[in-house]
């Protein structure tokens, strides 16, 4: 199927993007996201978390599984301590393209890139709870670029400049993207995470009782989880999942970091194309 698919050059990477459904990938992802869409077993009690890459994963992983694990673990017991989350929340389109019915450590989270119409159907049919974190596609992008630059620079590999990534951005030509054609939301998480801990864990049925609330919880989860706590522990610091770092997922973590890499005619470019994109549907990004 994979050679008749619409292809470009991707951002550097040597293999090309392929064009399946709506989205760009990678053939070794888009293989996955097939194989999990024929033969993933989802379960009612499982808890979805979908996003565009860079816009959220590591920290919502890290939040999510500290509240479904508070009855086992606290802040000073979680796994979350020594181990990177994208180590204890698994990828669907990595691990469930073989293993269908695998939950890590029994924790029922699982991840993925894949947007909602593309979800495999045993997903929708489940009545799981489904996650979904967006981010401005300006600090998107730029994470994005960063990444890519990092990973193909250590490989001695040239990376694209970043005008040139920008325009294939704004064509739609990005990692699982067109951003548009995935986000919905916005971007309160990073204004008020407690209350929107709070909100998530009610939401994913692991609502915080009074007394967990007196014992400021959701405080202690939140902080746990913060970029500036993970970022600094030695799981996160030092070690390495195939080719990539673990400390690439930990730049900076800053809402607007756009600022120190596109120039303002680029970001008006993206909030042009944002708001024409997101026109008439009831969603709204904060610029
Ligand atoms: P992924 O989709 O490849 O897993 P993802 O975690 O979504 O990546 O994105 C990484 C971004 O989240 C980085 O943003 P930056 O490049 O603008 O700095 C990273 O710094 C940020 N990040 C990682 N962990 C946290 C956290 N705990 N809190 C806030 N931001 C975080």
């Amino acid at each position: 199927m994979i050679p008749a698919l619409p292809k470009r050059k991707s951002w550097g990477i040597l293999e090309d993007y392929f064009q399946y459904q709506v989205f760009w990938l990678h053939p070794t992802f888009l293989k996955g996201v097939v194989s999990a869409q024929q033969k993933l077993q989802a379960q009612s009690t499982d808890i979805m978390l979908c996003n565009l890459p860079k816009t959220g994963t590591t920290w919502l992983k890290s939040l999510i599984f500290a509240i479904v694990t508070r009855a086992s673990f606290d802040d000073s017991t979680s796994p979350l301590l020594s181990k990177m989350p994208h180590e204890l929340v698994p990828f669907m389109e990595l691990y469930h393209a073989d293993f269908p019915m695998y939950r890590d450590l029994g924790v029922p989270v699982l991840a993925t890139h894949v947007p909602y119409p593309s979800l495999p159907r045993s997903i929708l049919d489940s009545g799981c709870k489904i996650v979904y974190i967006c981010r401005n596609p300006k600090d998107s992008f730029v994470s994005l670029y960063h990444f890519n630059t990092t990973i193909l620079t250590s490989r001695n590999l040239q990376p694209l400049g970043l005008d040139e990534a920008f325009e294939m951005f704004c064509e739609g030509v990005s990692f699982y993207g067109p951003y548009w054609d995935h986000v919905l939301g916005d971007e309160e998480m990073k204004d008020d995470t407690v209350l929107y801990a709070k909100k998530l864990a009610e939401f994913i049925c692991h609502p915080f009782s009074s007394e967990e609330h007196q014992q400021e919880v959701p405080e202690k989860i939140v902080k746990m989880c913060s970029f500036e706590n993970l970022s600094n522990l030695e799981a996160n610091r030092s070690e390495k999942r195939g080719i990539v770092q673990n400390k690439m997922y930990f730049r900076k973590g800053k809402v607007g970091d756009w600022t120190n890499c596109l120039t303002s005619e680029m970001a008006e470019r993206l909030d042009r194309i944002t708001q024409q994109k997101l026109s008439g549907s009831g969603l709204s990004i904060r610029f």
